[in-house]
């Protein structure tokens, strides 16, 4: 599959309800691409976890992602709604944050950008190197003064396509996003993530073990992937999208973001599953969902969470009570040059404007509390307790007890849930709607058998 075939698909599926003979074609060309429908790029995605937009056609190497921006709205804890920019995959509809793209290292990614806006946009991919636009190398582009336009090969206002394309380089965590007028076009929403897998179980690596069930190159670096999670983080500033979407300037010395989000999404929506029904434009959740980590069975694995900045700031993030084994940053794993170990413990981690860091973490059961093993303290009477609906009326791992009458519980199992959140504590908020925003939840669900579901 050539590049020049892949925009011809653009082309013809625009034109098909007026040129029905491209129908034709188009299903010719179908039989050696399985692709072109609205959404046939993602996969189904899990209630919880990274929900991964998987390249159409050109074979297993060499994945085609066709991205669209588009305009639309999104949902905001206080109740208002922001005007948005974003990527969309295919013909899907407008969404935000755009498609987690998953590839694996070597591959040669094709993504092709169609741009509805009415001015120039493009997609910039830090960290990864020869991207190629339109088959040429890709490169900041400047007026005859001399000025830089975008920083990339843009595709043209009302329509226009550009195909970029580089081979993945090393597995890790990485955010795509606007070359073009980045502090207009990225805080509008023109970004998302790459998910680099890595193609080979790494030198060392477990016998029988998947190359995906690794963050990067390293043998150490194996997780569950069924424990692995994305926190993007970004941030809003709604008299900027305002005045956008009423086609008037803004003035960024004025930029004072309002709003925080994780995976496009404000505490508590941020807790609700992958593709939410009531979100349908903010399809990513970040509740990050994980079994005790059992230190007795070798076969169990860590989970990971990939953290993203998209923002302006620092962003301090932490889940309560648990380190985290940060083992890669910005897509690199730590590592010396001769491949020695740099990874570290590190609670809070300060995730920089631009910046991704990988992180693995296992949840003990310390002390395996329980009530044949008490805590150490009085536990007060129920009657005494501030009740949220997550508890499960005991405070032992996998225990559930009766609540107070008229107490409603949503607890299934026994289960904890711990809060995860940006530690600026000035960005917990929505617009002043304190204790929303960029706060998730890390559940911690008893060793199986259980009644979790
Ligand atoms: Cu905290």
């Amino acid at each position: 599959m050539m590049r020049g075939d892949a925009v011809m698909l653009w082309k013809a599926r625009n034109r098909r309800l007026r040129r029905p003979t491209l129908l034709v074609a188009l299903a010719l060309v179908g039989a050696t691409m399985t692709t072109f429908v609205p959404a046939a790029t993602a996969e189904t995605p899990s209630r919880v976890g990274i929900a991964c937009t998987t390249g159409v056609g050109g074979g297993v190497t060499t994945p085609i992602f066709n991205l669209t921006t588009k305009t639309g709205y999104i949902s905001l804890p206080d109740g208002n709604t922001a005007f948005m920019w974003g990527y969309s995959s295919g013909f899907d509809g407008f969404q935000h944050p755009g498609p987690v793209l998953c590839v694996n290292s070597g591959d040669t990614v094709t993504v092709i950008l169609r741009n509805t806006l009415t001015e120039a946009a493009s997609i910039v991919f830090p960290g990864q190197t020869n991207v190629l636009a339109d088959g040429i190398p890709a490169q900041p582009q400047l007026t005859g003064a001399g000025a830089i336009t975008s920083l990339t090969n843009p595709a043209a206002a009302g329509g226009g396509t550009v195909t970029y394309s580089f081979v993945a380089g090393d597995p890790g965590t990485y955010l795509y996003e606007s070359g073009t007028n980045p502090e207009k076009q990225v805080r509008m929403g023109l970004f998302g993530a790459l998910i680099v897998r890595p193609s080979v179980v790494p030198a060392g690596g477990a016998v029988g073990s998947a190359a995906s069930e690794y963050a990067n190159n390293r043998a150490d670096s194996r997780f569950n992937p069924a424990e692995e999670f994305m926190v993007l983080l970004s941030e809003i500033d709604p008299y900027q999208h305002q005045a956008v979407e009423n086609n008037k300037s803004f003035n960024l010395n004025n930029y004072h973001p309002r709003y925080w989000l994780i995976n496009g999404r404000g505490f508590p929506d941020s807790i609700a599953d992958n593709g939410a029904s009531w979100l349908p434009t903010q399809p990513y959740g970040a509740l990050a969902q994980v079994g005790e980590f059992n230190r007795a069975d070798p076969a169990d694995q860590p989970g990971m969470a990939r953290y993203l900045n998209v923002g302006t700031e620092d962003y301090p993030f932490h889940p309560h009570g648990n380190n985290g084994l940060v083992v890669a940053r910005d897509g690199r794993a730590l590592e010396g040059p001769t491949g020695e170990d740099l990874s570290f413990e590190k609670f809070a981690i300060n995730i920089g404007p631009g910046q991704t860091w990988d992180v693995i973490f296992k949840w003990y059961d310390a002390e395996s509390y329980s009530p044949s093993n008490p805590v150490p303290v009085t536990v007060p009477q129920l009657a005494n307790e501030s009740i949220g609906v997550f508890y499960s009326g005991s405070p032992y791992l996998g225990t559930k007890e009766t609540l107070p009458p008229g107490i409603q519980s949503v607890n299934q199992c026994g289960e904890y849930y711990i809060i995860s959140h940006n530690h600026a504590l000035f960005q917990i908020t929505s617009w002043g709607t304190n204790m929303t925003g960029p706060i998730t939840y890390m559940r911690i669900d008893p060793p199986t058998p259980n009644n979790c579901g």
